[in-house]
């Protein structure tokens, strides 16, 4: 399988994110990209090329001008004001505050665009999100010549929907990639996010479409963050009235109740009959998972991946979580593996 990387995404490595009451070292590391190309190269599982530059206009089919100008310029608002701290939000605009006046300093905007204190922005954030996007517009691009490709994209990016950043993630990669395949001539998408978290920012952005049919299988926010969204009664709106699924699972799904739902996911993507797959990929679904409660082990991953396979669908995996660094390579490549009909590592 063909792999698509950018060492620009070294250029974003947060100092610190909120969580439980105090800032914390950053989960989202660039070790995890590192650690996910070395497993790739190991397993020889295909040639690894850098993507082409697209430009900008893929990236504002999916997220608002306002946005995208947000983030190219925070960190040198920020910067100005003389701090040289990670920037982080700390003020939001919730119900019954003023959404209509655009935000002018850099503290409201900031606050403004996300919706939690997860995606620190530093100097060199804005070129490795870009350069992440391009990581899936490259994939979605060779989908055009060969059936399956893997986006090694960092930042991930599906918490991330057209006006909002959060939980690490800036621009959201999936979409960008789902909506360039649509615009290459696709008439349908599926994305299959399989990520622990539910991609709030994906379904989002798709949410009154019918082109696009988005599955979420996921931890269920009523434990679980993003919080506030992923139920299973979040159907669609409008023209896309059937085309979103959530699938959220209890703390503690093992591999074989996860796996049942996956079955459920596949079905509804086989029934959709897709020009194309995109899998949202992230493997904090794993058993040692710092910040997730699922059970998945390492060579389940392979299974995973072959049952993505039977989908027999142009697929693009495009990388979003996971955050047991050191497991992090076998357990992403073992879906690639699998998909392959390949053994793995468990
Ligand atoms: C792309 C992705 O996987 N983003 C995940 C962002 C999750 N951020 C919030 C994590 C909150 C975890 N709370 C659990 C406390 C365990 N000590
Ligand atoms: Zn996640």
């Amino acid at each position: 399988m063909l792999t698509i990387y950018s060492e620009n995404h070294k250029l974003h490595h947060g100092n610190g994110e909120l969580m439980n009451g105090s800032i914390v070292p950053c989960f989202e590391m660039p070790r995890r990209a590192e650690l996910v190309l070395e497993r790739v190269r190991d397993v020889k599982l295909g040639e690894v090329i850098a993507p082409r530059d697209f430009g900008l206009t893929p990236l504002r089919k999916v997220h608002s001008s306002a946005y995208i100008n947000f983030l190219e310029t925070a960190w040198t608002d920020w910067a100005a004001l003389g701090r040289d701290f990670d920037a982080l939000p700390m003020t939001w605009p919730v119900r019954g505050m003023n959404q209509l006046r655009p935000p002018q300093q850099i503290e409201a905007k900031l606050g403004f665009y996300s919706f939690d204190g997860g995606a620190p922005i530093q100097a060199g954030t804005w070129r490795a999100v870009y350069s992440s996007a391009q990581v899936a517009l490259e994939g979605a691009a060779q989908l055009a010549h060969i059936s399956s490709a893997f986006a090694l994209c960092r930042p991930p990016g599906h918490h991330a929907a057209s006006d909002y950043m959060g939980g690490y993630c800036y621009i959201n990669n999936a979409a960008v990639a789902a909506q360039a395949l649509l615009d290459g001539g696709a008439k349908r998408v599926a994305i299959l996010d399989i990520d622990y978290h539910h991609g709030n920012g994906t379904q989002g952005i798709f949410y009154s479409r019918a082109d696009v049919l988005v599955v979420n299988l996921h931890g269920d926010p009523v434990f679980e963050y993003p919080f506030f969204l992923g139920h299973g009664d979040e159907i669609g709106s409008g023209a896309g009235e059937g085309y979103n699924l959530n699938l959220p699972l209890p703390a503690g799904t093992t591999f074989v109740a996860w796996l049942a739902a996956l079955e459920v996911a596949c079905a509804r993507v086989s029934g959709f009959a897709p020009d194309a797959v995109v899998v949202s990929l992230g493997v904090d679904t794993f058993k040692d998972d710092p910040i997730s409660q699922f059970q998945l082990a390492s060579e389940d991953y392979l299974r995973v991946g072959q049952r993505i396979a039977a989908l027999g669908l142009k697929t693009l995996f495009v990388m979003e979580g996971g955050y047991a660094v050191e497991e992090i390579g076998v357990n992403a490549v073992n879906v690639l593996t699998g998909f392959e009909g390949r053994s793995g590592k468990s």
